[in-house]
């Protein structure tokens, strides 16, 4: 059994239906707990609308390509088509961290899955759902989500905004 944190993304369509289906199908995949949706600013070298943004902690009898292949199925199902890299999505699905039940992280320098997430330490969209579902999680090799949350541009979690709240 592992223990893995996926970032759910979605910036085309009807966002909240794409995270919603995607959330509940996980629910088959050992769903531990998720996030409510966030509204975040894109983030990266593409002009783009902006994305609803949710955390999932599921826990399951896979390993690390086992909830790369399920990232995959959910994010098909949503009718994502492989297109620009950090482009507009109907759905993103990415594997953050993966924990073994010995409590040791998964670390992959494949290209295809690098394990943690390369990137998750800077995403104010990751890091700030992840934190309240889980205030003492910790990002493998990178430290506390709580320090990283604090060590980010105020602006960059300010403009994370619970976006249920909102609608
Ligand atoms: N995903 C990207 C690129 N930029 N920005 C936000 N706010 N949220 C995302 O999930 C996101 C992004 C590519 O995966
Ligand atoms: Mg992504
Ligand atoms: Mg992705």
């Amino acid at each position: 059994m592992t223990r893995a944190v996926l970032s759910l993304g979605a910036n085309l369509g009807d966002r909240a239906d794409a995270l919603r289906t995607a959330l509940t199908a996980l629910k088959d995949d050992g769903l531990v707990a998720r996030s409510t949706l966030y509204e975040t600013p894109a983030w990266g070298p593409v002009e783009q609308p902006s994305y609803l943004n949710a955390i999932a902690i599921v826990r399951g009898p896979r390993d690390a390509a086992g909830w790369l292949a399920r990232a995959h199925e959910l994010e098909q199902a949503a009718g994502r088509t492989r297109e620009v890299r950090f482009g507009p999505r109907t759905l993103d699905v990415d594997v953050v961290t993966v924990t073994g039940d010995d409590g040791v992280a998964v670390r992959s320098d494949d290209p295809g899955l690098t394990l943690p997430h390369p990137r998750a330490h800077e995403r104010a969209f990751v890091l700030v759902p992840w934190l309240t579902l889980e205030p003492a999680a910790e990002l493998p090799g990178r430290g506390r989500v709580a320090d990283l949350v604090a060590a980010l541009p105020p602006d960059d979690v300010a403009a994370v905004q619970r976006w249920d709240h909102l609608h």
